[in-house]
């Protein structure tokens, strides 16, 4: 698997959406997991295919149907006789216990014991995720696509979310301090490709851990609240900042909502840290922009930070002027003149644009 390939990088992509919901589907506070705790406690075992349908029926044999509601005691109950559970795809019935699974043999296993091999198989031929609480080591684990997922405890993926919540905290920062020498570089007229390019690599980087730490939020189910407060706290203004960014530098030739900073997602993270490659991402370069062209702002952020004006009035004022340093030479009666700005906001314009001139700026 090389991060050159596209097409393997978006299923992969896919495929961890899909274990981040499943470990969502599977997090304390669910009925379901409550059962999983349970078995662990129990010291007993489980296999539970979390879906029903023929591709199942197929590869079932034995056991006895059921349709019953899926509780903790159930499952519990029910995963004390040899052999497995079919649970329906929404988690809300268990349609047959003590089942014997047998798939396709000749499919890849690095498992050792049958149940952790059945399960393995299962999830490959069916597509179906398949859930283990194993006996003799008090683990559960969840099959998907030839993979094996470790569910963890809670203070586990705590301690995992704690380091997360640290790192996106520093981020945070240091996108804080990029952003805030894009302003002065602005105000001065001296912004080059490379410095818009910062910006935008620190969010990224900022945007990584940030979907590290939602899927840990997800996993923890009701115990991940406080994270999840630390989380929203951390990243008040940074979706702002990423969509003002966009609005600024877009080049011309782009039409609007063209532009976005998603390209660098695909961006291995050896090549992120490279400026270079993160202009190339997202079309700012190097091609007809080295690095140290200079560029213009259009002036979304700064009056998005200096004012309370809408987003239309401020479509308004950037739309009558080609880039933030004709903004800022026009006087307060031009800005007026404006169609839908008026006098009062005018005003208020010229008030935060001379703020941020005299060097009293928010970032
Ligand atoms: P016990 O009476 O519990 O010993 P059982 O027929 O109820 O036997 P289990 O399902 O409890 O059988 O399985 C017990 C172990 O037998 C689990 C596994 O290590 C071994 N086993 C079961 N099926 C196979 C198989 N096809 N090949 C190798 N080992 C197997
Ligand atoms: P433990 O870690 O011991 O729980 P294991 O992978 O070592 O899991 P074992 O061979 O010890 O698995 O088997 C334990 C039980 O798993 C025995 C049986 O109740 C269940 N099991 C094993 N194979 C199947 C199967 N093909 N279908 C349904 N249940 C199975
Ligand atoms: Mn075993």
């Amino acid at each position: 698997m090389t991060d050159a390939q596209p097409d393997l990088e978006t299923s992969r992509e896919l495929q961890t959406d899909r274990v981040r919901h499943l470990m969502a589907l599977l997090a304390p506070g669910t009925p379901i997991r409550e059962g999983l705790d349970r078995i662990v406690n129990g010291g007993t075992g489980s296999l539970i295919v979390l879906g029903d349908g023929p591709e199942i029926n197929e590869v079932c044999s034995g056991g006895f149907p059921l349709d019953v509601r899926l509780t903790p005691q159930a499952l519990r109950e029910l995963s004390k006789m040899d052999g497995g559970l079919v649970v329906s795809s929404d988690h809300e019935r268990i349609k047959a216990a003590a089942v014997h699974f047998v798939p396709d043999g000749s499919l890849p296993t690095m498992e050792t014991g049958t149940r952790h091999r059945t399960a393995d198989r299962l999830s490959q031929q069916t597509g179906a995720p398949v859930v283990v609480v194993s006996a003799s080591m008090s683990v559960m684990s969840l099959f998907l696509n030839g993979r094996r997922y470790l569910i963890e405890r809670p203070e586990q993926l705590l301690a995992r979310a704690n380091q997360a919540l640290d790192t996106l905290a520093s981020y945070r920062r240091r996108l804080v301090e990029e952003a805030g020498n894009l302003t002065t570089l602005e105000i001065r007229d001296q912004v080059q490709v490379r410095d818009v390019a910062a910006v935008a690599q620190r969010f990224e980087m900022w945007r990584r851990i940030d979907v590290e730490v939602r899927g840990y939020v997800s996993a923890l189910g009701v115990e991940g609240r406080l994270v999840q407060l630390q989380r929203n706290e951390l990243s008040l203004g940074v979706e702002d900042l990423g969509r003002l960014l966009t609005e600024d530098y877009r080049p011309d030739s782009v039409a609007p909502g063209e532009f976005s900073l998603s390209g660098l997602q695909k961006l291995s993270w050896a090549d992120l840290l490279d400026v270079t490659k993160v202009a190339d991402a997202i079309h700012l370069g190097p091609a007809e922009h080295p690095l140290d062209s200079p560029i213009r702002a259009r002036g979304h952020r700064q009056l998005a930070l200096m004012t309370d004006l809408s987003s239309r009035t401020i479509q308004r004022v950037i739309n009558h002027f080609s880039d933030l340093q004709s903004l800022v030479s026009a006087s307060t009666s031009e800005l007026g003149d404006i169609k839908g700005v008026g006098l009062r906001r005018a005003r208020e314009i010229r008030q935060g644009l001379e703020s941020i001139f005299e060097g009293d700026h928010r970032t």
